[in-house]
């Protein structure tokens, strides 16, 4: 697994190419209310962590790439123009400690997903909060959302509210329930039966 692993374009191995960009999630769509809006970084960080309101989030150094989106339900989209803060712009703000080898990024009603920190930090991870320029509509995840393009898309949460710091894995809402700790579509990790010894944390019975 590294950098060779990305073959941008291309489907990956059982995906097939989706027209339109279907809305995909597990409960309802949360209401974004600005004044009580904070997107903090906590956990093992090298300077006590920090938090944003909305403001000064829709402040912070914006880039875009351009991605293929990977559904572990068997549809991809390619090319897409994500718009935002990328990954390494919040870690150079707000950095991890020493030690530091996954993150945990919490979303509202308390999804979360886990990744290593290269997963976190490549350079095509993005807190997304626009798409092809416009702003992301409510139900793809405004007012921001993480998109890591090298992973299933599931390890993206819509409705980011805050990153953690850890210094061991931890398993996230999905990575708990069946699906994959690592999620890398070009080896077909998609469910957690399939993980080798030492792809994850042991999972509770
Ligand atoms: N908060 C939250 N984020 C989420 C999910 C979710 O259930 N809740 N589902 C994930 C899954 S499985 C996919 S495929 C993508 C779908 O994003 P979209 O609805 O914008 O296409 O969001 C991901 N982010
Ligand atoms: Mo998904």
């Amino acid at each position: 697994m590294g950098r060779s692993e990305r073959r941008e374009g291309e489907l990956p191995p059982g995906q097939r190419l989706q027209r339109g960009w279907p809305v995909t999630h597990y409960g309802p769509v949360p209401r974004f209310r600005e004044d009580r809006w904070e997107f903090r970084v906590f956990g093992a960080t090298a300077d006590g962590g920090r938090g944003w309101n909305h403001q000064e989030f829709s402040a912070l150094p914006y880039s875009t790439v351009i991605a293929d989106f990977h559904c572990v339900t068997k549809f991809s989209m390619l090319g897409i123009e994500w718009g935002g803060v990328s990954t390494c712009t919040v870690a150079k703000l707000a950095p991890p400690a020493d030690g530091v080898t996954h993150v945990m990024v919490w979303a509202e009603y308390g999804y979360s997903s886990n990744l290593p920190i290269e997963d976190f930090l490549d350079d095509k991870s993005i807190f997304a909060t626009h798409e092809s320029g416009q702003p992301l509509t409510a139900e793809h995840g405004f007012p921001v959302r993480l998109v890591v393009p090298r992973r299933y898309a599931w390890k993206g949460p819509k409705w980011v509210r805050g990153v953690e710091y850890m210094t061991a894995d931890r398993r996230g809402f999905w990575e708990e329930r069946g699906y994959h700790n690592l999620g890398d579509p070009w080896t077909e990790q998609r469910y957690s039966y399939q993980e080798a010894p030492g792809d994850g944390p042991e999972l509770q019975a």
